[in-house]
């Protein structure tokens, strides 16, 4: 039996040969806290459709990889207790289990992959964390190999982004700085980090990818939003919260995969939630940008 189930509007666009996005789960399962998990999850798979392509929601269910999710789903992923965060590693455990995971970046960029899908959107990706000794997030290896399109708002604070940038030059991943020169860092629209390349359209990036892939080069695109003004943390107020969480973190001894985790929650506690209602502004912003790179490269 395959591994892989499509939905059906999937499977129809695949056929029509339409526009499609790949979103991720781990962010529904891992990331946000209920009930704002679900209603994201639900409004993203919305903005992709309102801009033209077909959202594909991907996750493992009873330890099928499930392109495209039902509601019911959506509502499982929001909701249940033993729903493992599934990176690259972790991949053949959760099927051989039958165990239901929920995708983080790099293993959404790889089964998307394996789908026939080239963009995708998420809101931060994973990075080298500060002061860590070699924790080095799966997500940077998996952009450095898999051709696959990630619309992002930066990666989060709590990284250690000169370190975290550094890593994607050594492994060729082009950075484009969507309306911006500078790298966004998540909550907030600046990091005092410069890039190389900036686009002012989606038709500009969709040039880029065609490029990338006129070299025949393997590796991914990442393309950084800024949080839109309006809802961008002060900086100063989202450094004191993620110093805070992350000396927490380090007292509890928190390591590893529920690193990320345990540093968004304890922000969003911290700032009385205020950053999970940025977290979802800018996840929409981004699934809306996807949805346009998409269209334009008319996949
Ligand atoms: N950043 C967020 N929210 C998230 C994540 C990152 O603001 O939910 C998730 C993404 O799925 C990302 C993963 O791929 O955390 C990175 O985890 P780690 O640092 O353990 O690689
Ligand atoms: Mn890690």
């Amino acid at each position: 039996m395959s591994l892989f189930t499509y939905s059906a509007a999937v499977t129809a666009a695949k056929q029509a040969n339409t526009p499609l996005v790949a979103l991720e789960s781990t962010v529904i399962s891992h990331g946000l806290p209920y009930p704002q998990n679900l209603t994201l999850a639900t409004e993203m798979e919305a903005v992709v459709s309102a801009n033209g392509a077909t959202p594909a929601t991907i996750a493992l269910i009873d330890g099928q990889v499930q392109i495209g999710l039902d509601e019911t789903t959506l509502n499982t992923l929001a909701t249940a207790g033993n729903v493992v965060k599934v990176s690259r590693r972790d991949l053949a455990a959760v099927s051989a289990r039958k165990q239901h995971g929920a995708t983080t970046v790099a293993s959404t960029m790889l089964l998307a992959e394996k789908a026939g899908i080239s963009v995708f959107a998420t809101g931060g990706i994973g990075g080298v964390h500060r002061d860590s000794n070699w924790d080095i997030s799966a997500d940077l290896i998996e952009l450095s190999q898999t051709p696959v399109v990630v619309v992002c708002a930066g990666a989060k604070s709590i990284l250690d982004l000169p370190a975290t940038m550094e890593v994607l030059e050594t492994y060729g991943v082009p950075v484009i700085g969507y309306q911006t020169d500078e790298l966004p860092a998540f909550f907030t629209r600046e990091s005092g980090i410069g890039l190389q390349i900036r686009a002012e359209s989606p038709a500009e990036i969709a040039d880029i990818v065609r490029q990338q892939r006129a070299y025949g080069l393997k590796s991914g695109i990442l393309v950084t939003v800024p949080v839109p003004e309006a809802v961008a943390m002060d900086a100063k107020d989202a450094e004191a919260a993620i110093n805070e969480v992350m000396a927490q973190a380090a007292e509890q001894g928190v390591h590893g995969k529920a690193l990320t985790p345990f540093l968004l929650s304890g922000i969003a506690k911290l700032t009385g939630g205020e950053s999970v209602e940025t977290n979802m502004a800018f996840l929409k912003q981004n699934a809306a940008i996807a949805a346009q790179i998409a269209v334009e490269l008319g996949a």
